[in-house]
């Protein structure tokens, strides 16, 4: 029987979008179901962690967040390393953050591991009669070309997030070696414990090996958080 410091998978996702789409907001609705509706713009980089049962298994999802503006752009190689999962969210009431998706996919496609499962999510759908400006259409007609997942989200009244982490971690899950495995290791380097400082590095550094789909597979890894922690560091 595992406790809650114990896991048998680590996923490092990524959350990316433009400013003001709601990633901050989704992420701490699916840690500790909160919701600000006055929330600022993310400073750095933060991260929560939450502990799931996938089958038989326990899954350490450590999620990653950072502000959606042009000025945290630098930070993007550390952000992205050993990914394996992205979340690549959009407002459906404003049409630029869905156009910016190009932009979003291209940093993924620089940046990520080609294998990234990736969950284009269109968010605010509590807004959806009132100010809708993508339709579902629109949105599940790029990520069906783009190849990606998609839902579409409300983190305020908690539509479907706890459904797309789970889709997205179980995706990541199904592409798992499931025997024969010998290569412990973690996905996105060591995990920092909660109120950790994230060390980042410049983006100079990028092309160092990542980590792949095959690093995740933790074994019985005794972790220093409980099942839902959250830290965070600025660079
Ligand atoms: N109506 C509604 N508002 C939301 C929803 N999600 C987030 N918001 C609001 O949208 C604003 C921005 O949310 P954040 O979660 O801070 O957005 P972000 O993408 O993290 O922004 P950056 O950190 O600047 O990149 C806040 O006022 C939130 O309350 C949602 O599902 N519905
Ligand atoms: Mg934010």
């Amino acid at each position: 029987m595992l406790t809650d410091d114990e896991y048998d998978y680590l996923f490092k996702l990524v959350l990316i979008g433009d400013s003001g789409v709601g990633k901050s907001n989704l992420l701490s609705r699916f840690t500790t179901n909160e919701f600000n509706l006055e929330s600022k713009s993310t400073i750095g980089v933060e991260f929560a962690t939450k502990n799931i049962k996938h089958e038989n298994h326990v899954i350490k999802a450590q999620i990653w967040d950072t502000s959606g503006q042009e000025r945290y752009r630098a930070i993007t190689g550390a952000y992205y390393r050993g990914a394996v999962g992205a979340l690549l969210v959009y407002d459906i009431t404003r049409q630029s953050s869905f156009q910016n998706a190009t932009h979003w996919l291209k940093e993924l496609r620089d940046h990520a591991d080609a294998n990234i499962v990736i969950m284009f999510v269109g968010n605010k759908l509590d807004l959806s009669d009132t100010s809708r400006a993508v339709s579902s259409e629109e949105g599940g007609a790029l990520a069906e070309q783009e190849g990606f997942l998609f839902m579409e989200t409300s983190a305020l009244d908690a539509t479907n997030v706890e459904k797309a982490f789970a889709t997205v971690f179980s995706t990541i899950y199904a592409k798992q070696p499931k025997s024969g495995e010998t290569q412990p290791g973690q996905a996105g380097g060591p995990t920092p414990t909660a109120g950790e400082r994230v060390q980042l590095r410049p983006p100079s550094v990028r092309g160092q090996p990542r980590g792949s789909m095959d690093e995740s597979k933790e074994g019985r890894k005794r972790s220093a958080e409980g099942s839902n922690g959250s830290g965070g560091g600025c660079c």
